[in-house]
C-alpha cells in the first residue's frame, strides 16, 4: 500500500489526516505552538533560504526533493512508511499474532512512555544546536546543520502524531510538555542526560551527530520492530532521514582529523593549535565525552523495563528478524558487564534482562567503524598516533559502572586518581575555549575554516562551492 504525501494540506501527511477531522484539528492546534517553539528555541542565525531536503514520498525511489526554502517555512509533516497489511509481531509473547493497529489497553502506559522519551530527544537536539549557525565553518556545513535541525523537528512531529492519534487527552498533554521542557533548563530539563549537555562548538556537533545520533539509530531500530504498527512504520521512515545525520557526524569528524593530520604532516609537529587546527589530544577528549554520555542513553546493563518491553512486543532487538533464536528469550542466558568484587568482569543473567546491554554491544561495534576510518586517515598521512574508544566503564552515570571510577584503559582507581586524570581524558575549559576560539564563521561561497578539510562531495551532486545558504 503506497500513500502519497499531500502538500496541499496545512500539515503535509500521508496518513489521510483530512479523513479524521478531530485529529486534524488537534494537530492544527499544536502546529502554531510548534512554530512558536521553533522561533524561540530553534536556530538563531537568520537566513533568507537554505538548500534543504524535503520528503515527498516514502517509497524506496526518489523520496526526497531538494530546493532552497526559507527555514521557517519548512513543511514539517507526518510521514509513515507504507503499511504491510500482513505484518506479524516478530518477538515476545505475542509473536506470530497480527501487528496492532491500535494500542492495547494493558500496554498503553509503557508505549506512551517510550514514545515520549523518544520524542523528547528530538527538540532537545535542536535546542542544543541553536547557536551553531553563528560559527559555521562553511556554507556547506551550515546547510547540513539546518537539514539536521529541520528533520529533528520533523521527528518531533512524528512522535506527536502518535501521541495525538492514539493516546487521547493524555497524549495531547504529553505533546504540549514536549515543547515545555527545554535542554539544560534547571526547572524542566529534557528527560535523558545527554540532551541537557551543551553542543557549544562544531567539534561537539560532529561528535554528537556521530555518537548520539547513532544511539538514535539503534533505539529507532528497536522501535521499528514494535508490535504497535504505527510506531514501527514511523520509525522506519525516521531511520531513512537519520542516515544523513550520521553522515554529517562521520564525515565531519573525518574532515577534522584529516585537517589535523595534514597540518601535522606538512609542519612536522603535533603542536597544531598555533596553526589553527585541533590537536589529536583534544579530538580524543571530545570523543571520550560524547561516546560515554551516549552509552548512558542505553540505560542499565540489566533492565526489567527492557525485559517487559520485549515480552510485551513493544521494543525489539536490533535486526530482530535476523536473530537465529526463538524471539522469546524466556530460557536463554546472556553475559553482561559487571563489577564483581571490585574487579571488572561479566555476569550471567537471564537474556531478557540483558537487552539494553545487547543493544549497546551492537552500537559499540558500529562506533568502532568510525574510529577505524579516522585512524586510516591518520595512517594515510603518516601520523603514528591513533584514536580509540575508551572502556565502556569510563565516565558513566548510568548502569553498573556508575559510582565507580574507571579510567579510559579500563582500570578501577580511586576518586582522587580519577579526578587527577580527568583533565587528560575529558575536555577542559581551556580545551573548549581554544576550540571555540577557532569557531569563526565562514559564510563565503567555497571557503572553509582553518580547522576543517572540505568535504569530498557536495550535497545532491552540487559542488562544495554551491550557494547552499543565502544569508539575510
Ligand atoms: N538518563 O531500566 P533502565 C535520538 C532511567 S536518541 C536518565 O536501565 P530502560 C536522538 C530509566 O528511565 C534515542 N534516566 O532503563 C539522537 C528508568 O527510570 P524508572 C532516544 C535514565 O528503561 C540525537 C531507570 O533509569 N530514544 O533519538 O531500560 C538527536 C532505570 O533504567 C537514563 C530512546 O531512548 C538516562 N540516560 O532504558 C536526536 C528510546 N537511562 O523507570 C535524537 C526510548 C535510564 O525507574 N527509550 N534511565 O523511573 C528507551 O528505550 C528506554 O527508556 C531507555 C532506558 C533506553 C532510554
Amino acid at each position: 500500500m503506497t500513500s502519497s504525501i499531500d502538500y496541499g494540506e496545512r500539515i503535509p501527511n500521508n496518513v489521510d489526516l483530512a479523513g479524521d477531522r478531530r485529529l486534524q484539528r488537534a494537530l492544527e492546534g499544536w502546529q502554531p505552538k510548534f512554530l512558536r517553539w521553533w522561533a524561540e528555541m530553534g536556530p538563531t542565525l537568520a537566513t533568507h533560504d537554505v538548500y534543504l531536503r524535503t520528503a515527498v514520498s516514502v517509497g524506496r525511489e526518489g523520496w526526497a526533493h531538494f530546493d532552497h526554502v526559507p527555514v521557517n517555512e519548512y513543511r514539517w509533516g507526518i510521514f509513515l512508511a507504507d503499511r504491510d497489511p500482513g505484518r506479524q509481531i516478530g518477538f515476545g509473547e505475542h509473536a506470530g499474532e497480527p501487528a496492532w493497529q491500535q494500542v492495547p489497553g494493558e500496554y498503553r502506559a509503557d508505549l506512551q512512555r517510550l514514545i515520549v522519551i523518544q520524542g523528547d530527544t528530538e527538540p532537545a537536539s535542536v535546542e542544543q544546536q541553536r547557536l551553531l549557525g553563528l560559527s559555521a565553518p562553511s556554507l556547506y556545513d551550515l546547510r547540513n546543520l539546518f537539514q539536521v535541525n529541520v528533520e529533528e523537528g520533523r521527528h518531533l512531529w512524528a512522535m506527536v502524531y502518535l501521541l495525538h492519534a492514539y493516546f487521547g487527552r493524555e497524549g495531547r498533554e504529553q505533546a504540549e510538555d514536549l515543547l515545555r521542557r527545554n535542554s539544560g533548563s534547571p526547572d524542566s530539563p529534557r528527560i535523558l542526560g545527554a540532551f541537557n549537555e551543551e553542543t557549544a562548538d562544531w567539534l561537539a556537533f560532529f561528535m554528537f551527530t556521530y555518537f548520539t545520533d547513532r544511539d538514535g539509530k539503534y533505539q529507532l531500530g528497536t522501535l521499528k520492530e514494535s508490535a504497535f504498527d504505527p510506531l514501527s512504520r514511523t520509525c522506519e521512515f525516521m531511520l531513512k532521514e537519520e542516515a544523513h545525520h550520521m553522515f554529517v557526524g562521520t564525515t565531519g569528524v573525518d574532515r577534522v582529523v584529516e585537517r589535523t593530520a595534514t597540518v601535522m604532516r606538512e609542519h612536522g609537529t603535533d603542536e597544531v593549535a598555533p596553526l589553527g587546527a585541533i590537536g589529536l589530544d583534544i579530538i580524543q577528549k571530545y570523543l571520550n565525552f560524547h561516546y560515554t554520555v551516549s552509552l548512558d542513553l542505553f540505560g542499565g546493563e540489566t533492565s526489567t523495563n527492557a525485559a517487559n518491553y520485549y515480552t510485551a512486543g513493544l521494543k525489539g532487538r536490533w535486526q530482530e528478524g535476523r536473530r537465529a533464536d526463538d524471539h522469546k528469550l524466556t530460557d536463554h542466558g546472556a553475559f553482561v558487564d559487571a563489577v564483581v568484587d571490585g574487579e571488572l568482569g561479566q555476569q550471567e543473567v537471564p537474556a531478557l534482562l540483558a537487552l539494553n546491554h545487547d543493544l549497546r554491544g551492537q552500537y559499540i561495534a558500529d562506533c568502532e567503524t568510525g574510529v577505524s576510518r579516522w585512524n586510516r586517515i591518520l595512517a594515510g598521512n603518516g601520523v603514528g598516533a591513533r584514536l580509540r574508544l575508551p572502556h565502556p566503564g569510563f565516565n558513566r552515570k548510568v548502569g553498573v559502572y556508575a559510582g565507580h571510577h574507571i579510567t579510559p584503559d579500563g582500570e578501577i582507581v580511586d576518586e582522587d586518581i580519577w579526578e587527577r586524570g580527568r583533565q587528560r581524558w575529558l575536555p577542559t575549559e581551556v580545551d573548549r575555549t581554544f576550540v571555540r576560539s577557532l569557531m569563526r564563521p565562514v559564510y563565503e561561497r567555497g571557503k572553509i575554516a582553518s580547522w576543517l578539510a572540505p568535504p569530498r562531495n557536495g550535497i545532491n551532486g552540487k559542488p562544495f562551492d554551491y550557494e547552499y545558504v543565502h544569508l539575510t
